[in-house]
Order: structure tokens, then sequence, then C-alpha cells
């Protein structure tokens, strides 16, 4: 694909949702354990892409006053359009090293979201990724079973299997799904069907069918030879598309010999006997450093990064 850089991302894009109007949310600045911040003391931001201009550019939303801004450390985000058109996007959040869940609603005219409500709970310790089922509820990826630094690392070496899934609404809470070594992106099928979920260090894709109690039961997994981190369907065809992490250990490195490389995969009929793997983008880190996302709208394609930039791509 013909690619050129995002200007104004310089510290992560780690989460891209794009509306089906076209319109990207993007959420930049993630501080994470282990990993480098290319700006440790800035808080995140969140920043809106028209997709449908000729030659877009990211703009950042404003968040109205109330909100914590100096401790807003943005990960994974999910968009959901109710059926007046307004648009909420939940975003993870990693104040003071905890795990919470912001809800805001956006507001196109002024370019800003206006904060709802942050979401706590017992059984979202650790949370990676959301993906939005109403507008006030969601599954939520747990990446560890331990939110403590010395434990979580712990937990990964060992190889410990306690990362899981939960269904959030205001009315109930609960795990729908367990046994990850690290489950990370999530996302949905465009029928709303099945739940995918990307174990990170197991390689894989998980394809879950969602049942009407919003449990989820095991109907087949992809293994792949990279780290898969986020994972974005595209509305017409379903294909899934993932940023990955060919060489993920150099995402724990800050050496400028070693840098970690970018590989974008698209998974075409996942639920057929054969599902085709394509590798879209690659590189070694020279342009693209530790890909995470890669998001598609009508054959443009936005490729994010846990801490470095993000390139717009025409396919
Ligand atoms: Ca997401
Ligand atoms: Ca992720």
């Amino acid at each position: 694909p013909n690619c050129r850089l995002i200007k104004g991302i310089e510290t992560g894009s780690e989460d891209i949702d794009i509306l089906p109007n076209g319109l990207a949310f993007i959420s930049s600045g993630l501080k994470y354990p282990g990993i480098k911040s290319l700006a440790p003391d800035k808080p995140g931001e969140i920043f809106l892409m028209d997709l449908n201009e000729d030659d877009p550019r990211a703009v950042e939303l404003r968040i109205s006053r109330g909100f914590d801004l100096a401790s807003f450390n943005p990960h994974g985000i999910s968009t959901y359009v109710d059926t007046y058109g307004t648009v909420y996007l939940f975003v993870v959040n990693h104040p003071h090293q905890k795990s919470t869940v912001e809800l805001f609603k956006f507001v196109e005219a002024d370019n800003s979201l206006v904060h709802l409500k942050t979401i706590r709970h017992d059984l979202l310790t650790s949370v990676n990724d959301i993906v939005a089922m109403g507008p006030d509820s969601f599954y939520a990826t747990n990446d560890h079973y331990f939110s403590d630094f010395i434990l979580m690392f712990l937990e990964m070496f060992l190889g410990l299997t306690w990362s899981n899934v939960v269904y959030y609404s205001p009315e109930e809470v609960k795990e729908v799904a367990a046994g990850f070594y690290s489950a990370n992106g999530i996302n949905i099928s465009p029928d709303r069907k099945y739940i995918y979920v990307a174990d990170v260090f197991d390689h894989n894709v998980h394809v879950m069918e969602k049942h009407a109690d919003w449990n989820l039961t095991h109907v087949k997994t992809l293994q792949l030879d990279t780290l898969v981190d986020n994972l974005s369907i595209d509305p017409y065809t379903g294909d899934i598309w993932i940023g990955c992490h060919p060489n993920g250990m150099k995402l724990f490195y800050d050496d400028p010999e070693n840098l970690p490389a970018s590989e974008v995969l698209r998974i075409q009929n996942i639920l057929s006997e054969e599902p085709a793997v394509t590798r879209l983008y690659a590189d070694n880190g020279s342009v693209l450093q530790g890909s995470s996302v890669a998001s598609i709208y009508e054959g443009k394609l936005l490729i994010g990064t846990v801490f470095h930039r993000a390139l717009y791509c025409e396919l």
C-alpha cells in the first residue's frame, strides 16, 4: 500500500476505531508497564480523522471539564452508535496504574468528547481492549490476572493462563471466557453472532459464539506465528485486520539497534475450513515501530502503534 506518517501523532496510537461514516478515533499516549513511552509526562489524547477527506489529518478532540486529564492513559477503544445517531466512545484508561473504562459522548459539532462516567469493577483488573454492546455495556479483555507490575511479569513468564473476558452492564458483570495467556484485542463479527479474541502470547485468534445470556463459547482457534494485538473488522466483508508484533520482546527493549517491527495481517473467511491469511504491511521498525492495530475504511487503512507514530495508507 501507499502509506504516509500521520502528522501530529508521535506518542502512540494503540487503538483505532472507525465509525460507519468514516470518522476514525485514535487513542494516543499509552503508558504501559515495561514498554517505553516517548512522552512519559504528557497525558494521553484522543485524535479524530475524517477518512472521507482527500488528505485527512488528525485533530485532537477536546475533553469536557471535570474529567481528570492529567492522569488520562488511554488504551483500547470502541464506539457505539444508538438509534438516534448518538456516538458513544468507550476508552480503556489506566490512571495511576489502575484500570477503568471511560464512557464519552462524541459531539461532532465542536470536535469534543463529553465525559459521561467512569466504570470501575473488581472484575476489570487489567483491561486491554473492549467492544461496546450497547450505550453502557461491553465485553472487555483482561490481559493479565494481576495488576501489580512484578506479579504481572511473573504471570507472563510462568505462562499462567489466568487472563479472561468479562461482560459488563450496569445490571450484571461476569466472566464469560477464561484460560487465555493474555487476551488482548476483542471485536465482533458484522452479523453480531461471534466475538473474536486475540491471545497475544499464544499467537492466535479465538472465535467465540455469543449467546443470549452474553456468555461466550469457543468455536475455533486460528493459529498465527506472530503476536496478535488489536482486531478490526471490515464491516462489508467481515475480514479481520490485525496489528501484530513479529518480534514482541523487542517492545520491551529500548535499543535503537533492535527496533520493534510492524506487521499487518488480514484474515478472510475465518469460519471456513481454510481461512486466508495475508500480510498487507510489514516494516522492520525503520518507519513504524510496534504496530498494534490496523483499521480499514473504503480502501483506506490506518495503522497504529503502541508508543510510536501512525500510518495513513491507500490500498
Ligand atoms: Ca478496540
Ligand atoms: Ca491491545
